[in-house]
């Protein structure tokens, strides 16, 4: 038994000073730290100094480590400009992607005090670092193609993927992800959303993250009306918005961006049970707006925020997208904002998920991330805004009870 004695934890939403916890694998009792002591005279006792914050781990739910090679290759500012990019270079982007690149991705969410995150996997060629890496990862096997004549081969390649990651165990939790409404032929979605549905597997999708997306798929026309003929010679969307959400009306899915939807979209999304990932750095950076996130509150919508991947963010450290997020949202309130976007990389993901963490919790997964502030803060409500603040990297890292960092 080891006992870990922060200066404050991040419990239960809110900051509370002087409770120490008691872990093995799991953790065992929250209390007193002289309480525990008395308890558990044995245990090793971590004190974790001055102006130390301990949180649950943190879980960034959408990722892309294939594409980690990226950092001046894809081009920015509009989402088609940028999807050209990625027709056109993604060869060399995959080949130079090796696995000291993506290990070095890794480090720097460990860093970050990352326990959890969501891989979005186009080829598989991540699987062995994220066996290796000792985060919990979430396996996205990803869908796409939209050509009829190769839907049946691009299938099986898929299904191999799953159950590839099916087999990996090593803390990888096999799941789906539909690449997005105009990629992927409603067929091989609806096969694939059978298979995630026969196994409760976790589901994703990029869905309403363009102005360019959201016009193709009301009204067949704009910029991915000339992608489209250019590169695949076609010239009409394969489905509607209604129709692309109505498939995922029984599978609870994590929508991801969802900078171009309205009112009545979120609604239905609400009502279904769904979830969304926000990520503000990478839609920024494509040209795609911002997630209406007052009306997520306002319909109770659970959310993460998440870094998506170098192929469209500058890193992984998600204190980079939570302090970006406080900067964007600049019409709420700045602490409840940095409460709920705390939340929304802790609590809300592991909820989502159904994961065994992101809470400080008897029972819960012994994840941990300890952070530092650099003074003592004079009110406990604002530590969630100082930890966004302040913080690049955090002081240690525990996933089930061993100290990584
Ligand atoms: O989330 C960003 C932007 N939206 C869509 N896709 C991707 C993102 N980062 C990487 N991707 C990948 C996607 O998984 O780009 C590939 C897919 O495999 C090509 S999309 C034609
Ligand atoms: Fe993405």
């Amino acid at each position: 038994m080891r006992i870990l004695n922060p200066n404050y934890i991040y419990i239960d939403g809110d900051f509370k000073r002087d409770i120490a916890i008691a872990f093995n694998s799991k953790i065992e009792l929250i209390d007193n730290i002289e309480i525990l002591k008395d308890k558990y005279p044995d245990a090793e006792i971590i004190n974790c100094g001055k102006n130390s914050v301990l949180y649950p781990g943190f879980i960034n739910t959408h990722i892309h480590l294939e594409f980690s090679a990226n950092r001046t290759t894809l081009k920015y500012g509009n989402f088609i400009r940028w999807l050209d990019s990625v027709i056109e270079n993604r060869d060399r982007l995959l080949d130079s992607c090796d696995s000291a690149i993506m290990e070095e991705a890794i480090q720097e969410m460990l860093n970050s005090g990352v326990t959890t995150f969501g891989e979005v996997s186009s080829f598989g060629a991540e699987l062995e670092v994220c066996k290796q890496t000792p985060q919990k990862v979430i396996f996205f096997n990803e869908l796409i193609g939209s050509n009829v004549a190769y839907i049946d081969a691009l299938y099986s390649d898929f299904l191999i993927r799953v159950q590839a990651s099916k087999e990996a165990k090593n803390g990888i939790i096999p799941a789906i992800a539909i690449h997005s409404p105009y990629s992927v032929h409603p067929i091989a979605l609806k096969r694939a959303l059978e298979v995630a549905k026969r196994d409760n597997m976790p589901i994703s999708t990029h869905f309403l993250e363009s102005p360019e997306e959201r016009e193709w798929l009301e009204s067949g026309s704009g910029k991915f009306l000339e992608f489209f003929k250019k590169y695949f010679n076609t010239t009409k969307p394969m489905t509607t918005i209604d129709e692309f959400l109505s498939y995922f009306d029984n599978t609870p899915t994590h929508f991801i961006h969802l900078t171009q939807a309205k009112e009545k979209e979120l609604e239905y999304i609400s009502k279904k049970g769904h979830s969304i990932a926000h990520c503000p750095r990478s839609n920024r950076l494509l040209g795609c707006g911002r997630l209406d996130l007052e009306i997520v509150k306002d319909l109770n919508i659970p959310f993460s925020v998440a870094t998506d991947g170098l192929s469209s963010n500058s890193s992984l450290n998600i204190f980079d997208e939570l302090y970006s997020a406080l900067m964007i949202h600049s019409g709420e309130d700045l602490i409840e904002l940095s409460k709920l976007l705390i939340s929304s990389v802790t609590a809300q993901p592991a909820k989502i998920f159904n994961l065994n963490s992101g809470e400080i919790r008897e029972g819960k997964d012994a994840d941990f991330a300890i952070v530092k502030l650099p003074n003592a803060p004079l009110s406990l409500n604002d530590i969630a805004l100082y930890t966004i603040l302040h913080t690049k990297k955090v002081e240690s890292l525990f996933i089930d009870g061993e100290k990584i960092i």
